[in-house]
């Protein structure tokens, strides 16, 4: 009986050599992992005495035999393939042990020449033989799956159905590893490709899903570095789905807003935001823009929360606080809460330029919606400075609510957003009947689309907005220009649509 092994990450490979060599298994080992289980004193040989061929060109070529590949691809109930083995001499391997090398830690790296000697070859090759002939051959892959091997073997109970979950588990390795490897290709070179395969790696079970009767789980995707990359839980319950999904948009819009804004998030749609001189300024002002609908809410702060912040967000129940960070006396009043997550991320790492939406069968991938950028005055009137720094803030909040989304802001905190709405003109209403006791004098309002009738303009300026920004592109934009002129407001056209659904 013989079992290969060749790992990169040699955590417990000595204890697993040691099972399978007590366990009767002859050792076959190359370079590096030889090295450290002969170091152990478990008796081994090395893969040189199979192939009866040296290690070349650096160790691109170990393992890369057929009598390495013979020995492991042959069927055992084929009379045929067991004339073969025996003519060409070749001896049966039993077990495959082999984890590959670090591809994906090569890419941190960002050096071209070492993230190609990164490509593993040889060792996806000998998980494929082993895994295609998995009914005669063990694959292990896993590190933390050595004991239940040994266990296994020990007992005789490696059934069937285990070798199978092993080639299943084999096999998501290996297309994990090349979908790695084909992004990093994909997007040096731009090809639009036929193929594209993401790639994700499991890192938790969630409780549940959307609702209590779906099931969920989270992935990583590590072929990026973005805001949810080192996402650091300070406290509290671990993460639910959506809190995972309503949290990347608070993230993404106090991200885009930039420092010291402050967002607050209902059912992944922001509610309130504002951006001030500092963190509490700011929360302040997003807090009073909407004091109903935070509540058990989500507030992101791109900034650090002290401890005067931390102690008026304390008042009232919300689910998250995100932040870029916590001073500790903040932490020491926000951790007094149970239920409350607090949770770190890093505000200045990009976002991924990548949206994905699977149907039932199809899936739909898009590049993220941009940056509000650019404006043409349509309007007699135009907006002042400050107007247009409202303007732009506006926009860039109505760009993360749900379609059809409009948002009334004035000085750099919203007024009222109203989101998810079926028509455009309940968008806007919903907003005056959801803050009855405001003032929306001398205000802007920001249309995620183009008006398709002037009915908004109309009501806009009943409720006191000065100015509008807005797409453009309706046939009958005259109509809203020209209302806009009757009503003495400013309206500008950015050309760019931000529907989100
Ligand atoms: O360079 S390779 O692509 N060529 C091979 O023939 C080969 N065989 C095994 N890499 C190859 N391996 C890999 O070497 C294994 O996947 C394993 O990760 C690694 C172990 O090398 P060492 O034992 O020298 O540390």
């Amino acid at each position: 009986m013989r079992a290969l092994i060749s790992v990169t990450d040699k955590k417990n490979v000595d204890y697993l050599a040691k099972s399978l060599s007590d366990l009767g298994y002859e050792i076959v080992s190359t370079g590096g992992t030889l090295k450290k289980i002969l170091d152990s004193g478990i008796k081994a040989i090395d893969i040189e005495e199979v192939t009866g061929f040296p290690e070349i060109l650096d160790g691109r070529v170990k393992t890369l035999s057929p009598k390495v590949h013979g020995a492991i691809l042959y069927k055992r109930d084929d009379e045929e393939h067991k004339k073969t083995i025996l003519e060409q001499d070749i001896e049966p391997i039993d077990i495959v042990v082999v984890n590959l090398y670090d591809f994906q830690g090569a890419l941190k790296t960002r050096d071209h020449d070492n993230i190609i000697e990164n490509i593993d070859i040889g060792g996806p090759t000998l998980i494929r033989s082993t895994a295609k002939n998995y009914k005669d051959v063990l694959i292990v892959t896993d590190p933390s799956d050595y004991e239940e091997v040994v266990e296994r073997l020990k007992n005789k109970t490696d059934d069937l159905e285990f070798r199978e979950k092993l080639a299943a588990k084999a096999f998501s390795l290996t297309a994990y590893y090349d979908s790695m490897i084909s992004r990093y290709f994909l997007n040096r070179t731009s090809l639009d490709s036929k193929y594209y395969s993401l790639g994700f790696e499991k890192i938790s079970d969630l409780r549940y899903g959307e609702n209590p009767s779906q099931s969920a789980k989270v992935y990583e995707d590590n072929f990026v570095e973005s805001y949810l990359s080192n996402l650091e839980i300070l406290h509290g319950k671990e993460m639910s789905f959506n809190n995972y999904n309503d949290l990347n948009v608070a993230v993404e819009l106090a991200a885009e807003l930039g420092k010291n804004s402050v967002v607050g998030l209902k059912h992944a749609t922001p509610c309130a935001a504002s951006k001030a001189e500092s963190i509490y300024e700011a929360y302040i002002k997003t807090y009073n823009a909407d004091p109903v609908s935070i509540f058990g809410g989500i507030i992101a702060a791109n900034g650090i929360v002290d401890r005067d912040t931390a102690v008026e967000m304390s008042k009232i129940f919300l689910e998250i606080i995100v932040a870029e960070d916590f001073t500790e006396e903040a932490l020491e009043v926000l951790t007094e809460k149970k239920n409350i997550r607090l949770v770190k991320v890093d505000f200045s790492l990009s976002s991924v330029n990548i949206d994905v939406k699977y149907l039932n069968g199809k899936v739909l991938i898009q590049d993220k919606d941009q940056a509000v950028d650019g404006f043409e005055v349509v309007t007699d009137k135009k907006p002042t400075d400050s107007e247009i720094e409202d303007l732009k803030f506006a926009m860039t909040v109505v760009k993360h609510a749900k379609s059809n989304a409009i948002v009334i802001a004035k000085d750099l905190v919203t007024l009222g957003i109203g989101g998810g709405q079926t028509s455009r003109i309940w968008a806007l209403e919903s907003i005056g009947n959801n803050h009855p006791d405001k003032s929306f004098k001398n205000s802007v309002l920001a249309s995620d689309a183009f008006f398709p009738f002037d009915d908004c303009v109309t009501l806009a300026g009943e409720m006191g907005v000065k100015s509008i920004i807005q797409p453009g592109g309706s046939k009958k934009d005259i109509d809203s220009i020209k209302k806009c002129n009757e009503l003495n407001i400013s309206m500008v056209f950015t050309g760019q649509r931000h529907f989100k659904h």
